[in-house]
């Protein structure tokens, strides 16, 4: 016979509050976590790591969202598109590049303090720029600018010394900087444009550089896949998995050949999903960086952000993005930081879970280990009565995770209520 008790958590940060309830799975349970982590072995760090850090940085941090005395909003690393700026003068910008305040150490900290486990960052993004030292064009950090230095190497280096999962950002098809690369239609006609030479010559060489120079990589991020069949794309696949079989690569690298599953942008399903998955959020409203935009996620939004993802089953991969002088925007490391802190008396809750059995309630979402369902408490009842319905275990324990006092529960049947302690993290800002 299975033992089926139950324990509540109680987790707290500013208004994000959770609670755990403590239960022993049942058999059919245990069988079914069991097939699901045989599927694929290189998963198995990507599943239990559920907050990663992308990055976009390149020729368009510089930028900063102006051209010719004219902002732009939306997207920073697309102004070479939105301005229709033509190739040659977009190259002249790489003479200002000069990121002489990129510290690859506190970068890595950041993310190791913010509870990160795995970073991406932008190799080459649509403009064609490598922020790498590459032998296959000089359209690149180490050749075209004063800096001279492969920020890249530093990186990789520094999240492998805190065992940050670190991964590449390649925009495999869009390259606005070659005549034969995708969608740059302002300098060079569509009709002339040869993509599998551009591929061969381009794309191709330089993803191997990637996956060959830089150590194991956890993650290759492609994006908006174009310009080949299905089995041209699975003997590109096959040629990188050879150099790094570990190596997940995303769906973005088209025709339904990735290792898991990426949500549209700023996108969260309403139901758990089963798989690996990722949703991918920036921190303001724009990827790459935009001095006028200002509009960062508060510590409490990330965090119920990163609760919400979890709650569905997935991984959020929060996207930050560093000016042309190599900072990070202050508020991108102070709601980081403020996320960290949190995740290190609540992390139980986030890191290694799956979506909880109980659905989104108007209080909040839930999580789950095998024996524990953690309550994440976004917006407390005002009769402080957490109602948790179609609950059929037994209760072992409630409690808040961050402080372990134990809370007082009643049961109907199925249904659950939990005092709610109302006096505690109350936020003088709750409106
Ligand atoms: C792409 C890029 O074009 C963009 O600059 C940024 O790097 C972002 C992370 O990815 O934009 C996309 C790609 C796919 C979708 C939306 C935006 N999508 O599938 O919804």
């Amino acid at each position: 016979m299975t033992l089926k008790r139950i324990a509540i958590f109680f987790i707290s940060l500013l208004m994000l509050t959770s609670t755990s309830l403590v239960y022993c799975q049942t058999m059919d349970e245990m069988w079914d976590s069991a097939t699901s982590a045989k599927e694929n072995p290189n998963l198995k760090w990507f599943r239990e790591a559920k907050f990663g850090l992308f990055i976009h940085w390149g020729l368009y941090s510089q930028i900063a969202g102006t051209w010719k005395d004219k902002n732009y909003y939306g997207s920073g690393e697309w102004i070479m598109n939105q301005a229709k700026i033509p190739v040659k003068e977009y190259e002249k910008v790489a003479a200002d590049f000069n990121p002489v305040n990129f510290n690859a150490n506190e970068w890595a900290q950041l993310a190791k303090d913010a509870g990160i486990k795995y970073m991406v960052i932008t190799a080459k993004h649509h403009d064609g720029f490598a922020m790498y030292d590459s032998k296959v064009s000089d359209f690149n950090i180490v050749k075209a600018t004063p800096f001279k230095k492969d920020p890249m190497k530093a990186l990789a280096a520094a999240t492998a010394k805190r065992g940050i999962y670190f991964g590449f950002y390649y925009s495999q098809f869009q390259d606005w900087h070659e005549p034969n690369g995708g969608r740059n239609t302002w300098d060079f006609e569509e009709s002339k444009k040869n993509y599998k030479a551009y591929y061969r010559q381009k794309a191709i060489p330089q993803l191997k550089e990637l996956l060959t120079n830089y150590g194991p990589l956890g993650i290759v991020w492609f994006d908006t896949p174009g310009g080949l069949t299905k089995e041209e794309t699975q003997n590109l696949v096959d040629s990188l998995h050879a150099l790094q079989p570990k190596s997940l690569f995303s769906s973005r690298v088209g025709q339904g050949l990735g290792d898991y599953k990426d949500f549209g942008d700023s996108e969260v399903p309403p139901i758990p999903i089963e798989g690996a998955w990722e949703s991918i959020y920036t921190h303001n409203d724009s990827w790459g960086y935009i001095k006028h935009d200002l509009n960062f996620k508060s510590s409490r939004e990330i965090i119920q952000l990163l609760a919400n993802v979890a709650s569905k089953g997935g991984n959020l991969m929060l996207n930050i993005g560093p000016d042309g002088k190599g900072n990070i925007p202050p508020y991108s490391v102070q709601f980081l930081k403020e996320t960290g802190k949190w995740l290190s008396k609540n992390g139980e809750s986030i890191y290694g879970t799956t979506y909880g059995f109980v659905p989104e309630q108007p209080w909040g979402v839930t999580t789950s280990k095998p024996g524990k369902l953690f309550l994440h408490v976004f917006k407390k009842p005002p009769d402080g009565k957490l109602f948790v319905p179609g609950f059929t275990n037994e209760i072992a324990k409630v409690y808040s995770l961050a402080n372990k006092k134990t809370i007082v529960f009643t049961r109907k049947g199925k249904d659950i209520y939990v005092n709610i302690p109302l006096d505690e993290d109350a936020h003088p800002d709750e409106v």
